[in-house]
């Protein structure tokens, strides 16, 4: 099973769309291992966005993120990447597919409300960033067997 990093960004909590995102992911069949509700520094940001550092929306992304308080996660599940990738839609609100959390939610290319991590390796590096240790938690669901065999 793979687990994987999610943000409910600044805009996602001043929306209250909290919960119906988490239902998504939940319904879905993924299990949370990790949650944290914070305000993000800069130094944290910086890490997380590292690979797009230098690039002209850079300054916003940092701003935007940092502006008020996250939800972060760890999902887990099997193929929880791409799962994750595919329910929450492309970048752009405006051309994300319906049925998909930005094709649903936003109309945005910056205010986006989630971020997933995009492949193994990323979730590897982000999880390493946002969680500490002992701050995934390791448990059995009685209802697995029922999701996934
Ligand atoms: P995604 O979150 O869909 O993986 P990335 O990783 O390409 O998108 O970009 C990370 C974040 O940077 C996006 N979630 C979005 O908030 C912001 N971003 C990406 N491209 C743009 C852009 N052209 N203009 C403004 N913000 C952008």
């Amino acid at each position: 099973m793979e687990t994987t990093l999610i943000i409910l960004k600044p805009d996602a909590v001043q929306r209250g769309l909290m919960g119906r995102i988490i239902d998504r992911f939940e319904r879905k069949g993924l299990a949370v291992v990790g949650a944290k509700f914070m305000k993000v520094s800069e130094e944290i940001a910086t890490q997380h966005y590292a690979e797009h550092q230098g690039k002209p929306f850079f300054p916003d992304l940092l701003s935007f993120i940092t502006s008020s308080p996250v939800l972060v996660l760890a999902l887990r599940g099997d193929g929880a990447v791409a799962v994750c990738r595919k329910l929450i839609g492309q970048t752009n609100g405006a051309e994300a597919d319906p049925g998909t959390i930005r094709g649903d939610f936003g109309l945005s290319k910056s205010l986006n409300m989630v971020h997933g991590s995009d492949s193994l390796e990323s979730a590897e590096r982000e999880l390493a960033i946002w969680f500490g240790e002992g701050e995934i938690v390791d448990y059995d669901r009685s209802v697995q067997g029922w999701i996934s065999s």
